[in-house]
């Protein structure tokens, strides 16, 4: 038995929407070769200070963020879950497309029954095509905002990445903290039809940084030599802001995206929305012995009368070589883009390229799919809920909200029942689309207002899910 890794260091009416749209690939046994490892992730309740109080919030081996786990790909490994924990769960393995094996893909309810209290489930997952960084998550109620961890995919043994080898790797993975239980936050806003009550944090590897009150002493530092090469495995694991990330004085290039490699962007700073990751290289190349250049990351809201959390998480990187320096000099601080900088935003996101090669003709297909995406507003007894005009707020697909189908999907597959899918689908001209190296993306962000065009092959029998994270940014 292997055991998981550690990770490597010290350890609201909405005039703007975003919406994310999530492929999750769902889809037997096959026993015993040498690759198999196996993990033992134990859900249990951990006590946490932060911002000057202490809760207890639910981890994976009393772990926040969670353990990371480091695959090679076309691994597959096995990982038993121990529910030591209050509430149903289950984990997610974000942006592992388990070619036939939907069986432990994870969304609650659709592809398992969650795993109760006392209880125990034995996930396999199944790497096939993914590299760089993807994550694991908890795919019940809001058990994700504290359960969640890094998933490292290494090139197969024998082969290399498509850029400089680098000298060190590591996870930062951006989380929100509330000083309320987050099942509380979940509950009042569905309770109120609302948005949920702004985070009071954000974290990097599980601190605030130096921004924070209580916090200071604690800020995650990654310490660095002059002269090598970094890749920084970056997650965005917050529950619902969309975020600006960049280094003082260190551009960042980026290699690779949601477990898929991409051409070289260099950029001073990146966009990454919940759900994405974006492996970053860059190199220690500033000569000041001792010298310290905070990790920054806030949110990107471009709404003007919705609040959102508007506060800076950091983290510190800092040069060995310093002596007495090191802690006495302030760390230099980065310009990020503005919280409403539309532009700065999608210029990055329209930037990124795929490496390549392509698996198929990027300008074949056989069928063409409109879906729109939304917030409805239902109505609410006497107006009394905090959506627009007393109605309560209600996500939709195709202008669908909260229909659930006839019969358990999972079930009809397996019966092979037919005819329990609508076909509601419009047709439409195609725009100007990018035929030659699109991103290869598990998540995707549709602007206000816009659209985002998405091709994918159906290429792993069973159902795929498809399902929208919607940032009430507004
Ligand atoms: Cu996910």
């Amino acid at each position: 038995m292997i055991s998981t890794r550690e990770m490597n260091f010290n350890n609201k009416c909405c005039s703007n929407i975003i919406l994310s749209i999530f492929f999750i690939f769902l889809a037997e046994f096959v026993c015993c070769d040498a690759l198999l490892r196996h993990h033992e992730f134990f859900v249990k309740e951990a006590s946490y200070t932060r911002l000057c109080e202490t809760k207890s919030i639910l981890t994976v081996n009393g772990q926040f963020p969670g353990p990371t786990l480091y695959v090679r790909r076309g691994e597959t490994i096995y990982v038993k879950v121990h529910n030591n924990g209050r509430y149903n769960i289950t984990l997610h393995w974000h942006g592992v497309k388990q070619p036939r094996n939907p069986w432990s893909d994870g969304p609650e309810y659709i592809t398992q029954c969650p795993i109760q209290p006392g209880d125990t489930f034995n996930y396999k997952i199944i790497f096939s095509m993914e590299v760089g960084t993807l994550w694991w998550h908890a795919h019940s109620d809001w058990s994700r905002a504290t359960v969640h961890g890094a998933i490292v995919v290494h090139p197969e043994p024998g082969t290399r990445y498509p850029f400089p080898e680098p000298y060190q790797e590591v996870p930062i993975i951006f989380g929100e903290w509330w000083k309320e239980d987050v099942m509380t936050v979940l509950h009042e806003f569905v309770a109120f039809g609302g948005a949920p009550r702004d985070s009071d944090a954000y974290t990097i590897n599980g601190q605030p940084g130096d921004f924070y009150p209580c916090s200071s002493q604690d800020t995650f530092k990654l310490n660095v030599e002059y002269g090598k090469r970094y890749v920084l495995h970056i997650i965005n694991a917050v529950m619902n802001e969309i975020l600006f990330f960049a280094i003082a004085n260190h551009s960042l290039t980026v290699v690779g995206a949601d477990g898929s490699y991409t051409k070289q962007l260099t950029k001073e700073y990146v966009v990454i929305a919940p759900g994405q990751t974006l492996d970053c290289m860059f190199e220690a190349n500033q000569v000041r012995p001792g010298g310290r250049y905070y990790m920054a990351a806030r949110a990107y809201s471009s709404a003007t009368s919705i609040t959102f959390d508007n506060t800076t998480t950091t983290a510190i990187l800092q040069y060995g070589g310093g002596g007495s320096v090191l802690t006495t000099t302030s760390p230099i601080h980065p310009s990020l883009p503005y919280y409403n900088n539309t532009t700065a935003a999608f210029d990055f996101l329209a930037s990124l390229r795929s490496l390549g090669p392509l698996l198929f003709p990027l300008n074949a297909y056989d069928k063409r799919i409109i879906s729109t995406v939304s917030i409805n507003t239902f109505p609410c007894n006497n107006n009394w809920c905090e959506g627009p005009n007393g109605t309560r707020l209600a996500a939709s697909m195709n202008n669908i909200s909260f229909q659930n189908p006839s019969i358990d999907i999972l079930e009809a597959y397996y019966h092979r029942i037919n005819g329990v899918f609508g076909t509601r689908f419009p047709q439409k001209d195609p725009l100007n689309y990018n035929l030659v190296d699109p991103p290869f993306r598990n998540t995707v962000l549709v602007p206000i207002n816009g659209w985002a065009a998405i091709r994918f092959r159906a290429s792993n029998p069973g159902n795929v899910y498809i399902f929208t994270w919607i940032f009430i940014n507004c």
